[in-house]
């Protein structure tokens, strides 16, 4: 079915997104040294673990480091303009705080982005993905400690030099906002949560926001035909009811949000943060030169959308959203995914507005997708398959509202959707919970044989891309 009416941009990125840490594997292959995933079986909320143990199924992930030739070949089938992965940090410096790279790390990722440039596919980097070196974590107690900004500048350095003839876009922080529920997996807080006080939590958040800009700055310097940007996880947030109290729980929620792209945008803090701070006793230390760093704003926004949720002021019905990963409760207007994550694909319009409307900046859409549980069957063909049309609708209903939003004017670069092979999911450490429209066969007691099968949807998502949406 062909619908003329949606104008996707010529040159719209359309692709696929994946982490190093829920894909490769090969933990301790190459010279790796351990990273804070190594020792989280149970997700990034979960309890972690003293040594990497057998039931963490992200230490053989989907085995990329060895098959992602194979990979990127059926990338390449579907038509994929760009390929979002991260760059495991403690590959290239296993411990974070050593002075020389690890040469055969710096290797892998050269074969990986030269596999995907030979069929044309831009490499989208991130630096940093839920994935701090462990050492780092457990010696400098991660983002806490001031020294991280120049490790992670070193490290940032290293690979700009090295790719900069192969990889044009990069993000600095995955979801650098998730710091604030899940700080021992996105800032590498070695402290435990109930522990960690405010004070440290938002100082770990400055070296980030300064170590974020001094990262844009050395990209601009080392490779100036390359774009940077941040990467935040959005959750468009709506008011329970139109009582003014929870429009205003809606308005807070939100700064505390906003907040990380406004640092990234306009490079200094905002008035409403200075007043959370000054009510909250909180005394950022900066160093010399910090304004002045945060002054190297980002070339675009992009962001990660998976779901809206409601905010209210009365405390009561606040108890129905405890254990969500940013808080919030339920829509009653949505349905949820077996997960429980609500599906609002207007809400994804919705935020694509209010971030164009705030920043007047190029927005990236890098995650997006439905977490299910997928049956493999043999199909008509005599090939094994899975009928994931739940998947292809959420999808589908998702990039129209994104066309809409290219409507209402607003510039979207691309679209890479999470998970393009299924890999291990972030929050529940499981393959169960998968994304792909490309099924690996592994599973959460271990077995598997990790071959890989087209599901239906990776038909779908190759003529939504060789029609650039027409076909939606
Ligand atoms: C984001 C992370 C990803 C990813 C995705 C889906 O928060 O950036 O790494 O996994 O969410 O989440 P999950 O895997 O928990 O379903």
């Amino acid at each position: 079915m062909s619908n003329a009416q949606f104008n996707f941009p010529e040159n719209f990125l359309w692709g696929g997104a994946i982490a190093a840490n829920q894909a490769e594997g090969a933990y301790n292959e190459g010279g790796k040294g351990l990273s804070t995933q190594d020792v989280a079986p149970r997700g990034i909320m979960g309890p972690i673990t003293e040594e990497p143990t057998e039931d963490n199924m992200k230490l053989i992930g989907i085995d990329l480091y060895h098959r992602y030739k194979e990979d990127v070949k059926l990338f390449a089938e579907m038509g994929f303009k760009v390929f979002r992965t991260s760059i495991a940090w403690s590959r290239i410096f296993p411990k974070g705080d050593e002075l020389e790279p690890n040469e055969e790390g710096l290797q892998f990722y050269d074969d990986l982005f030269d596999e995907c440039l030979k069929y044309g596919i831009e490499p989208l980097v991130t630096l940093s993905h839920y994935e701090t070196p462990l050492h780092l974590s457990k010696e400098y107690d991660g983002w806490v400690n001031r020294k991280m900004v120049g490790f992670y500048e070193r490290y940032a350095t290293t690979v700009f030099k090295r790719y900069k003839n192969k990889v044009k876009y990069w993000l600095t922080f995955n979801e650098i906002n998730s710091i604030l529920e899940a700080p021992f997996m996105s800032g590498g807080i070695y402290t435990p949560k109930e522990k960690l006080s405010k004070q440290d939590l938002f100082q770990a958040i400055h070296h980030e926001l300064v170590a974020s800009a001094s990262a844009v700055k050395l990209c601009h310097e080392i490779i100036p035909s390359a774009q940077i940007g941040c990467m935040i996880l959005s959750m468009p947030t709506y008011p329970l009811t139109p009582n003014p109290d929870d429009m205003i729980k809606v308005m807070e929620f939100e700064h505390s949000n906003y907040f990380f792209g406004d640092v990234h945008v306009r490079g200094r803090y905002p008035g409403y943060m200075k007043r959370y701070f000054r009510e909250q006793g909180i005394e950022i230390k900066m160093e010399a030169g910090d304004e002045e760093m945060l002054l190297n704003t980002v070339d675009f926004i992009s962001f990660s959308y998976y779901m809206s949720i409601c905010q209210t002021a009365d405390p009561e019905k606040q108890k129905a959203g405890e254990g969500n990963l940013l808080g919030g409760v339920p829509n009653p207007y949505l349905a949820a995914s077996e997960w429980g994550w609500q599906i609002d694909p207007q809400g994804l319009r919705y935020v694509l507005n209010m971030f164009y409307d705030r920043y007047q900046k190029p927005l990236f859409i890098v995650e997006n997708g439905l977490g299910a549980v997928d049956e493999l069957i043999t199909g008509a063909d005599g090939e094994k398959t899975v009928e994931d049309d739940y998947r292809i609708e959420y999808l589908n209903d998702h990039l129209v509202q994104v066309a809409e939003a290219i409507e209402d004017g607003v510039e979207v670069m691309g679209y890479t959707s999470w998970g393009c092979i299924d890999v291990v999911s972030a929050s529940s450490a499981q393959l169960k919970k998968r994304y792909g429209y490309i099924y690996v066969d592994r599973h959460d007691d271990g077995s598997g044989t990790l071959e890989r099968y087209r599901k239906k949807s990776f038909h779908w998502y190759k003529d939504i891309i060789s029609t650039n949406g027409k076909s939606l």
